[in-house]
């Protein structure tokens, strides 16, 4: 049951992980942490365990084939990649590994974040990344649970749950309004 999962005993520099994770949380580094930290929590929402770790494409780039490489073979089911400026890191994985990548542009401080929008969104034909908005971490992690969905049916379930609550949350504005 994916609701059994727990932290496991966190070790120095390893970021996050639970036992057998389904989805890699990654970014370019520990700034990157305020966009990235709202997709854990969606799949803490959800049950999904994930592990979360820096990796940096220009900074780590033996670190960055190794996890690539052994992403799939680890049991990963996707990866959630973060990165802010010439964001290299969600192409350059998504070119390793036959796994789904989401890409999270990170917004930097000087170009609003464009720079990384369009570094992430522009894959050339055959090597596609799933762009979310700008530092939306948490649309990273809903669609991280809709890939999984695929194949596990409970979180179909829990999805158009959530969903109904997003509803519930705006019919209330809705009878509150206030002109
Ligand atoms: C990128 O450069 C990172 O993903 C981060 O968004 C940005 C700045 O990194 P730091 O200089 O804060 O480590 O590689």
């Amino acid at each position: 049951e994916l609701g059994q999962y727990a932290p496991l005993p966190p070790s120095p520099g390893s970021g996050r992980s639970y036992r057998d994770p389904l989805v890699g949380i990654i970014m370019g580094s520990d700034s990157d942490l305020p966009v990235m930290l709202p997709a854990a929590r969606i799949l803490d929402r959800f049950g999904v365990p994930y592990e979360l770790t820096i990796v940096s494409a220009h900074r780590t780039p033996e670190r960055l084939v190794e996890y690539a490489r052994s992403a799939a073979s680890r049991g990963l089911r996707t990866i959630i990649a973060g990165a802010g400026g010439a964001a290299h890191l969600p192409g350059m994985v998504a070119a390793m590994t036959a796994l789904p990548v989401i890409g999270v542009p990170v917004k930097g401080s000087s170009l609003d974040g464009v720079d990384s929008l369009y570094s992430i969104v522009q894959m050339p034909r055959g090597i596609p990344v799933a762009t979310v908005a700008i530092n939306n971490g948490m649309n990273a992690g809903l669609l991280a649970v809709r890939i999984l969905g695929a194949g596990m049916p409970h979180l179909v379930g829990a999805m158009d749950a959530y969903l109904k609550s997003l509803e519930s949350e705006v019919l209330v504005k809705v009878d509150n309004l206030e002109v």
